[in-house]
Protein backbone atom coordinates (compact mmCIF):
# COMPACT_ATOMS: atom_id res chain seq x y z
CA UNK A 1 0.00 0.00 0.00
CA UNK A 2 1.45 3.18 -1.09
CA UNK A 3 -0.52 5.16 1.76
CA UNK A 4 2.38 7.22 2.69
CA UNK A 5 4.02 7.99 -1.00
CA UNK A 6 0.50 9.50 -1.62
CA UNK A 7 -0.13 10.84 1.57
CA UNK A 8 3.33 13.12 1.00
CA UNK A 9 2.45 14.32 -2.31
CA UNK A 10 -0.58 16.41 -0.15
CA UNK A 11 1.88 17.22 2.48
CA UNK A 12 3.88 20.63 1.35
CA UNK A 13 0.70 22.42 0.31
CA UNK A 14 -0.45 25.70 1.73
CA UNK A 15 1.32 25.61 5.03
CA UNK A 16 1.83 22.39 7.64
CA UNK A 17 4.23 21.76 10.57
CA UNK A 18 4.14 23.48 14.13
CA UNK A 19 1.77 25.84 12.23
CA UNK A 20 -0.65 23.96 10.89
CA UNK A 21 -2.47 24.18 7.66
CA UNK A 22 -4.44 27.15 6.22
CA UNK A 23 -5.75 26.36 2.95
CA UNK A 24 -9.02 28.48 2.56
CA UNK A 25 -11.20 28.33 -0.35
CA UNK A 26 -10.19 29.55 -3.49
CA UNK A 27 -6.95 30.85 -2.37
CA UNK A 28 -4.13 29.36 -4.41
CA UNK A 29 -3.38 27.31 -1.75
CA UNK A 30 -7.12 25.84 -2.95
CA UNK A 31 -6.35 26.53 -6.06
CA UNK A 32 -3.16 23.94 -5.76
CA UNK A 33 -5.41 21.20 -3.87
CA UNK A 34 -7.61 21.48 -6.75
CA UNK A 35 -4.84 20.65 -9.35
CA UNK A 36 -3.43 18.37 -6.93
CA UNK A 37 -7.27 16.24 -7.07
CA UNK A 38 -6.96 16.54 -11.37
CA UNK A 39 -3.77 14.89 -11.26
CA UNK A 40 -4.69 12.21 -9.13
CA UNK A 41 -7.89 11.52 -11.43
CA UNK A 42 -5.74 12.01 -14.61
CA UNK A 43 -3.35 8.92 -12.87
CA UNK A 44 -6.09 6.64 -12.56
CA UNK A 45 -7.82 7.64 -16.28
CA UNK A 46 -10.77 8.89 -14.29
CA UNK A 47 -12.65 11.69 -15.73
CA UNK A 48 -13.05 14.53 -13.76
CA UNK A 49 -15.50 17.79 -13.83
CA UNK A 50 -15.93 20.67 -11.31
CA UNK A 51 -19.54 21.10 -10.90
CA UNK A 52 -21.90 24.23 -10.92
CA UNK A 53 -21.09 24.85 -7.00
CA UNK A 54 -16.76 24.92 -6.87
CA UNK A 55 -16.96 21.07 -6.12
CA UNK A 56 -14.52 18.28 -8.31
CA UNK A 57 -15.87 14.53 -9.15
CA UNK A 58 -13.53 12.15 -10.16
CA UNK A 59 -15.56 8.98 -12.25
CA UNK A 60 -14.40 5.74 -12.47
CA UNK A 61 -16.69 4.19 -14.96
CA UNK A 62 -20.24 7.25 -16.98
CA UNK A 63 -21.27 9.48 -14.47
CA UNK A 64 -24.93 8.78 -14.16
CA UNK A 65 -27.37 7.70 -11.60
CA UNK A 66 -27.04 5.20 -8.61
CA UNK A 67 -23.32 6.13 -8.68
CA UNK A 68 -21.90 5.08 -5.46
CA UNK A 69 -19.59 8.19 -4.30
CA UNK A 70 -16.85 8.62 -1.37
CA UNK A 71 -14.89 11.33 -0.98
CA UNK A 72 -14.62 14.84 1.54
CA UNK A 73 -12.58 18.21 1.91
CA UNK A 74 -9.34 19.68 1.23
CA UNK A 75 -9.60 22.57 2.50
CA UNK A 76 -8.75 23.26 5.91
CA UNK A 77 -9.51 25.81 9.25
CA UNK A 78 -6.79 28.08 10.43
CA UNK A 79 -3.35 26.24 12.10
CA UNK A 80 -5.54 22.70 10.82
CA UNK A 81 -4.79 19.44 10.53
CA UNK A 82 -3.47 17.30 7.95
CA UNK A 83 -5.84 14.66 8.30
CA UNK A 84 -9.66 16.49 8.87
CA UNK A 85 -10.75 16.54 5.03
CA UNK A 86 -7.62 15.07 2.89
CA UNK A 87 -7.94 11.79 5.06
CA UNK A 88 -11.12 11.24 3.12
CA UNK A 89 -10.02 12.02 -0.26
CA UNK A 90 -6.86 10.61 -0.25
CA UNK A 91 -8.64 7.23 0.93
CA UNK A 92 -10.84 7.60 -1.80
CA UNK A 93 -8.41 7.03 -4.74
CA UNK A 94 -6.43 4.65 -2.79
CA UNK A 95 -9.31 2.59 -2.14
CA UNK A 96 -10.24 2.48 -5.91
CA UNK A 97 -6.53 1.74 -6.70
CA UNK A 98 -7.39 -1.46 -3.92
CA UNK A 99 -10.52 -2.67 -5.87
CA UNK A 100 -8.71 -2.52 -9.58
CA UNK A 101 -5.81 -4.26 -8.68
CA UNK A 102 -8.21 -7.14 -7.16
CA UNK A 103 -9.66 -6.94 -10.76
CA UNK A 104 -13.48 -5.97 -9.51
CA UNK A 105 -15.33 -4.73 -11.83
CA UNK A 106 -18.48 -2.65 -10.25
CA UNK A 107 -21.87 -2.82 -11.90
CA UNK A 108 -22.22 0.87 -10.55
CA UNK A 109 -20.10 4.22 -11.29
CA UNK A 110 -17.88 5.20 -8.36
CA UNK A 111 -16.87 8.80 -7.85
CA UNK A 112 -14.57 10.51 -5.68
CA UNK A 113 -15.74 14.01 -4.32
CA UNK A 114 -13.34 17.28 -3.30
CA UNK A 115 -16.20 19.24 -1.58
CA UNK A 116 -15.66 23.11 -1.76
CA UNK A 117 -14.97 25.42 1.51
CA UNK A 118 -16.37 22.51 4.13
CA UNK A 119 -14.78 24.45 7.01
CA UNK A 120 -16.12 27.51 5.89
CA UNK A 121 -13.05 28.96 7.31
CA UNK A 122 -12.52 31.83 4.76
CA UNK A 123 -16.62 32.87 4.26
CA UNK A 124 -18.01 32.06 7.62
CA UNK A 125 -20.50 29.58 6.35
CA UNK A 126 -19.41 25.65 6.74
CA UNK A 127 -19.78 23.29 4.29
CA UNK A 128 -20.66 25.62 1.50
CA UNK A 129 -20.13 23.50 -1.78
CA UNK A 130 -22.76 20.55 -0.22
CA UNK A 131 -25.25 23.19 1.08
CA UNK A 132 -25.56 24.83 -2.43
CA UNK A 133 -25.75 21.42 -3.91
CA UNK A 134 -28.75 20.34 -1.74
CA UNK A 135 -30.15 24.00 -1.64
CA UNK A 136 -29.71 24.02 1.91
CA UNK A 137 -27.83 27.65 1.18
CA UNK A 138 -29.11 29.93 -1.48
CA UNK A 139 -26.73 31.06 -4.46
CA UNK A 140 -27.92 34.50 -3.67
CA UNK A 141 -26.93 34.01 0.09
CA UNK A 142 -23.75 32.55 -0.85
CA UNK A 143 -22.55 35.39 -3.82
CA UNK A 144 -23.11 37.53 -1.22
CA UNK A 145 -20.65 35.72 1.53
CA UNK A 146 -17.81 38.39 2.41
CA UNK A 147 -14.01 36.90 4.18
CA UNK A 148 -12.52 38.89 6.50
CA UNK A 149 -10.86 41.75 3.80
CA UNK A 150 -14.65 42.52 2.18
CA UNK A 151 -14.04 40.01 -0.62
CA UNK A 152 -17.28 38.33 -1.70
CA UNK A 153 -17.74 34.79 -2.76
CA UNK A 154 -18.46 35.91 -5.88
CA UNK A 155 -15.40 37.39 -6.44
CA UNK A 156 -12.92 34.94 -4.73
CA UNK A 157 -14.78 32.58 -7.15
CA UNK A 158 -14.00 35.09 -10.56
CA UNK A 159 -10.54 35.49 -9.36
CA UNK A 160 -10.51 31.72 -9.51
CA UNK A 161 -12.02 31.77 -13.08
CA UNK A 162 -14.97 29.90 -11.66
CA UNK A 163 -18.31 30.90 -12.24
CA UNK A 164 -20.84 32.27 -9.48
CA UNK A 165 -23.63 32.60 -11.51
CA UNK A 166 -24.05 29.13 -11.81
CA UNK A 167 -24.36 28.30 -8.63
CA UNK A 168 -27.74 26.52 -6.72
CA UNK A 169 -28.94 23.55 -5.96
CA UNK A 170 -27.69 20.34 -8.88
CA UNK A 171 -30.48 18.31 -9.55
CA UNK A 172 -28.36 16.44 -12.01
CA UNK A 173 -25.55 16.11 -9.77
CA UNK A 174 -27.75 14.82 -7.04
CA UNK A 175 -29.63 12.78 -9.41
CA UNK A 176 -26.11 10.56 -10.00
CA UNK A 177 -25.26 9.88 -6.58
CA UNK A 178 -26.88 6.69 -5.12
CA UNK A 179 -25.13 6.91 -1.81
CA UNK A 180 -22.34 8.89 -0.22
CA UNK A 181 -19.58 7.47 2.06
CA UNK A 182 -17.29 10.10 3.33
CA UNK A 183 -14.45 8.45 5.33
CA UNK A 184 -13.35 11.22 7.82
CA UNK A 185 -10.37 11.07 11.34
CA UNK A 186 -12.37 10.78 14.38
CA UNK A 187 -12.11 14.01 16.03
CA UNK A 188 -12.21 12.57 19.41
CA UNK A 189 -10.87 9.57 21.27
CA UNK A 190 -13.90 7.42 21.09
CA UNK A 191 -12.36 4.54 18.86
CA UNK A 192 -8.88 4.42 20.93
CA UNK A 193 -10.60 3.92 24.18
CA UNK A 194 -12.48 1.42 22.47
CA UNK A 195 -9.46 -0.34 20.93
CA UNK A 196 -11.01 -0.19 17.41
CA UNK A 197 -9.14 0.89 14.24
CA UNK A 198 -12.15 1.98 12.74
CA UNK A 199 -16.28 2.54 13.13
CA UNK A 200 -18.98 4.42 11.50
CA UNK A 201 -21.16 7.42 12.19
CA UNK A 202 -24.86 7.25 13.89
CA UNK A 203 -25.95 10.84 14.02
CA UNK A 204 -24.11 14.84 14.11
CA UNK A 205 -24.76 17.37 16.58
CA UNK A 206 -27.37 20.06 15.64
CA UNK A 207 -24.58 23.40 15.83
CA UNK A 208 -24.52 26.86 14.10
CA UNK A 209 -22.57 29.60 14.25
CA UNK A 210 -23.74 33.11 15.64
CA UNK A 211 -22.12 36.41 15.02
CA UNK A 212 -21.99 38.64 18.41
CA UNK A 213 -21.25 42.33 17.62
CA UNK A 214 -20.77 44.54 20.07
CA UNK A 215 -21.00 48.77 19.09
CA UNK A 216 -19.06 51.24 21.85
CA UNK A 217 -17.66 54.19 21.44
CA UNK A 218 -13.90 54.47 21.11
CA UNK A 219 -12.01 56.81 23.29
CA UNK A 220 -8.81 57.34 24.62
CA UNK A 221 -6.81 54.66 26.97
CA UNK A 222 -5.01 56.92 29.15
CA UNK A 223 -7.62 59.88 29.59
CA UNK A 224 -11.40 58.44 29.27
CA UNK A 225 -12.41 57.89 32.90
CA UNK A 226 -13.92 54.28 33.46
CA UNK A 227 -17.34 56.17 34.13
CA UNK A 228 -17.49 57.24 30.62
CA UNK A 229 -16.32 54.48 28.99
CA UNK A 230 -18.52 52.38 26.50
CA UNK A 231 -16.09 49.73 26.21
CA UNK A 232 -17.77 46.73 23.47
CA UNK A 233 -14.64 44.54 25.20
CA UNK A 234 -16.27 44.41 28.61
CA UNK A 235 -20.35 43.07 27.85
CA UNK A 236 -17.85 40.91 25.52
CA UNK A 237 -16.03 39.49 28.05
CA UNK A 238 -18.70 38.46 30.05
CA UNK A 239 -20.56 36.85 27.25
CA UNK A 240 -17.41 34.77 26.56
CA UNK A 241 -18.15 33.52 30.53
CA UNK A 242 -21.66 33.38 30.39
CA UNK A 243 -21.48 31.15 26.96
CA UNK A 244 -19.19 28.70 29.37
CA UNK A 245 -21.49 28.44 32.15
CA UNK A 246 -24.67 27.97 29.73
CA UNK A 247 -22.62 25.09 28.12
CA UNK A 248 -22.00 23.65 31.37
CA UNK A 249 -26.07 24.10 32.54
CA UNK A 250 -27.36 22.73 29.64
CA UNK A 251 -24.75 19.97 28.74
CA UNK A 252 -23.36 21.62 25.20
CA UNK A 253 -20.86 23.23 24.16
CA UNK A 254 -19.93 26.79 23.48
CA UNK A 255 -17.18 28.26 21.62
CA UNK A 256 -16.04 32.27 21.43
CA UNK A 257 -13.10 31.08 18.25
CA UNK A 258 -12.73 34.18 16.20
CA UNK A 259 -12.86 38.02 17.83
CA UNK A 260 -12.31 41.19 15.79
CA UNK A 261 -11.32 44.19 17.41
CA UNK A 262 -11.81 47.93 15.83
CA UNK A 263 -9.78 49.83 15.95
CA UNK A 264 -7.43 47.44 17.61
CA UNK A 265 -5.43 49.37 19.31
CA UNK A 266 -3.62 48.98 22.65
CA UNK A 267 -3.79 52.12 23.18
CA UNK A 268 -7.49 52.99 22.46
CA UNK A 269 -10.85 51.62 23.51
CA UNK A 270 -12.53 49.50 20.96
CA UNK A 271 -15.44 51.22 19.19
CA UNK A 272 -16.61 47.40 17.57
CA UNK A 273 -16.17 43.96 18.55
CA UNK A 274 -17.18 40.87 16.45
CA UNK A 275 -17.07 37.94 17.94
CA UNK A 276 -18.36 34.39 16.66
CA UNK A 277 -20.17 31.93 18.98
CA UNK A 278 -19.86 28.25 17.92
CA UNK A 279 -22.72 26.25 19.52
CA UNK A 280 -23.54 22.39 19.61
CA UNK A 281 -25.45 20.06 21.73
CA UNK A 282 -26.97 16.91 21.65
CA UNK A 283 -30.70 18.24 20.63
CA UNK A 284 -31.92 21.05 18.61
CA UNK A 285 -33.73 22.62 21.70
CA UNK A 286 -30.44 22.78 23.39
CA UNK A 287 -29.16 24.96 20.83
CA UNK A 288 -31.75 26.88 20.98
CA UNK A 289 -31.67 27.78 24.52
CA UNK A 290 -27.91 28.16 25.00
CA UNK A 291 -27.88 30.40 22.43
CA UNK A 292 -31.28 32.21 23.49
CA UNK A 293 -29.68 32.38 26.78
CA UNK A 294 -26.07 33.63 25.85
CA UNK A 295 -27.61 36.24 23.54
CA UNK A 296 -29.70 37.21 26.63
CA UNK A 297 -26.86 37.78 28.77
CA UNK A 298 -24.79 39.67 26.20
CA UNK A 299 -27.74 41.85 25.93
CA UNK A 300 -27.81 42.28 29.55
CA UNK A 301 -23.98 42.91 30.11
CA UNK A 302 -24.24 45.48 27.23
CA UNK A 303 -26.30 47.61 29.32
CA UNK A 304 -24.39 47.74 31.89
CA UNK A 305 -21.74 49.51 30.04
CA UNK A 306 -24.46 51.81 27.58
CA UNK A 307 -22.98 49.09 24.59
CA UNK A 308 -25.69 48.14 21.49
CA UNK A 309 -25.33 44.30 20.77
CA UNK A 310 -26.66 42.22 17.59
CA UNK A 311 -26.80 38.73 17.60
CA UNK A 312 -27.01 37.32 13.83
CA UNK A 313 -27.35 33.82 12.51
CA UNK A 314 -24.67 33.02 10.43
CA UNK A 315 -25.82 29.20 9.94
CA UNK A 316 -27.55 26.58 11.49
CA UNK A 317 -27.56 22.75 10.70
CA UNK A 318 -29.99 20.48 12.52
CA UNK A 319 -29.55 17.14 13.78
CA UNK A 320 -28.22 14.45 11.87
CA UNK A 321 -29.47 10.76 11.97
CA UNK A 322 -27.49 8.59 9.71
CA UNK A 323 -30.19 6.34 8.03
CA UNK A 324 -30.04 2.80 9.56
CA UNK A 325 -29.87 0.83 6.34
CA UNK A 326 -26.83 2.04 4.87
CA UNK A 327 -25.28 2.26 8.26
CA UNK A 328 -25.68 -1.19 9.29
CA UNK A 329 -24.83 -2.27 5.65
CA UNK A 330 -21.78 -0.65 5.60
CA UNK A 331 -20.90 -2.01 9.33
CA UNK A 332 -21.87 -5.33 8.13
CA UNK A 333 -19.10 -5.42 5.30
CA UNK A 334 -16.58 -4.65 7.71
CA UNK A 335 -17.61 -7.42 10.03
CA UNK A 336 -19.22 -5.25 12.41
CA UNK A 337 -17.57 -1.75 13.62
CA UNK A 338 -18.80 0.53 16.72
CA UNK A 339 -20.92 3.27 15.30
CA UNK A 340 -20.58 6.61 17.11
CA UNK A 341 -22.13 10.29 17.22
CA UNK A 342 -19.48 13.30 16.59
CA UNK A 343 -20.21 17.00 17.45
CA UNK A 344 -18.51 17.74 14.47
CA UNK A 345 -20.41 18.99 11.02
CA UNK A 346 -19.65 17.21 7.77
CA UNK A 347 -20.74 17.52 4.15
CA UNK A 348 -22.19 13.77 5.03
CA UNK A 349 -24.09 15.09 7.28
CA UNK A 350 -25.86 17.68 4.73
CA UNK A 351 -26.25 15.51 2.20
CA UNK A 352 -28.02 13.04 4.26
CA UNK A 353 -31.27 15.12 3.68
CA UNK A 354 -31.13 14.93 -0.16
CA UNK A 355 -29.51 10.95 -0.60
CA UNK A 356 -28.32 7.98 1.85
CA UNK A 357 -24.93 9.04 3.25
CA UNK A 358 -22.88 7.70 5.69
CA UNK A 359 -19.13 8.09 7.56
CA UNK A 360 -16.50 6.06 8.37
CA UNK A 361 -14.20 7.17 11.43
CA UNK A 362 -10.44 6.40 12.19
CA UNK A 363 -8.82 6.14 14.70
CA UNK A 364 -7.17 9.35 16.14
CA UNK A 365 -4.92 8.42 19.15
CA UNK A 366 -4.81 12.47 20.16
CA UNK A 367 -8.22 12.59 20.02
CA UNK A 368 -7.47 16.62 19.02
CA UNK A 369 -8.66 17.67 15.33
CA UNK A 370 -8.25 21.84 14.26
CA UNK A 371 -4.74 21.72 15.41
CA UNK A 372 -1.71 20.18 14.04
CA UNK A 373 -1.48 17.67 16.83
CA UNK A 374 -4.39 16.07 15.06
CA UNK A 375 -2.62 12.39 14.15
CA UNK A 376 -3.44 8.46 12.83
CA UNK A 377 -1.05 6.26 12.59
CA UNK A 378 -0.14 5.14 9.06
CA UNK A 379 -1.34 1.57 9.91
CA UNK A 380 -4.96 2.63 10.90
CA UNK A 381 -4.98 5.11 7.37
CA UNK A 382 -4.17 1.67 5.81
CA UNK A 383 -6.51 -0.22 7.53
CA UNK A 384 -8.63 2.71 6.54
CA UNK A 385 -8.52 2.66 2.95
CA UNK A 386 -9.22 -1.41 2.89
CA UNK A 387 -12.21 -0.68 5.19
CA UNK A 388 -13.36 1.64 2.58
CA UNK A 389 -12.26 -0.94 -0.87
CA UNK A 390 -14.61 -3.41 0.83
CA UNK A 391 -17.48 -0.84 1.34
CA UNK A 392 -17.44 0.49 -2.02
CA UNK A 393 -16.89 -3.25 -3.57
CA UNK A 394 -20.32 -3.89 -1.64
CA UNK A 395 -22.03 -0.72 -2.44
CA UNK A 396 -21.76 -0.89 -6.11
CA UNK A 397 -21.01 -4.67 -6.87
CA UNK A 398 -24.05 -6.20 -5.45
O1 LIG B 1 -16.78 22.70 12.24
C1 LIG B 1 -17.00 21.50 12.06
O2 LIG B 1 -17.64 20.83 12.82
C2 LIG B 1 -16.39 20.79 10.90
O3 LIG B 1 -15.16 20.28 11.25
N1 LIG B 1 -16.37 21.55 9.73
MN1 LIG C 1 -13.09 20.24 10.34
MN1 LIG D 1 -13.75 17.57 7.93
Amino acid sequence: MAFEREWGTLAGIGGGGAGGYHRFAWTPADLALRAWFREQAARRDMACEQDRNGNLWAWWGTPGPGAVVTGSHLDSVPGGGAFDGPLGVVSAFLAIDVLRERGVEPARPIAVVDFADEEGARFGVACVGSRLLTGVLTPDDARALRDGDGVTLAEAMRAADADPDALGRDERALERIGSFVEMHVEQGRALDDLGARVGVASAIWPHGRWRCTFHGVADHAGTTRLADRHDPMQPFASTVLAARGMAERFGGLATFGKVRVEPGATNAIPSRVDAWLDCRAPDETTVTRMVKEIGAAARRAAGLHDVRVEVVTESSTPLVEFGDALRDRISAALGGVPALPTGAGHDAGVLSASVPAAMLFVRNPTGVSHSPAEHAETGDCVTGVFALAAVLEDLACR
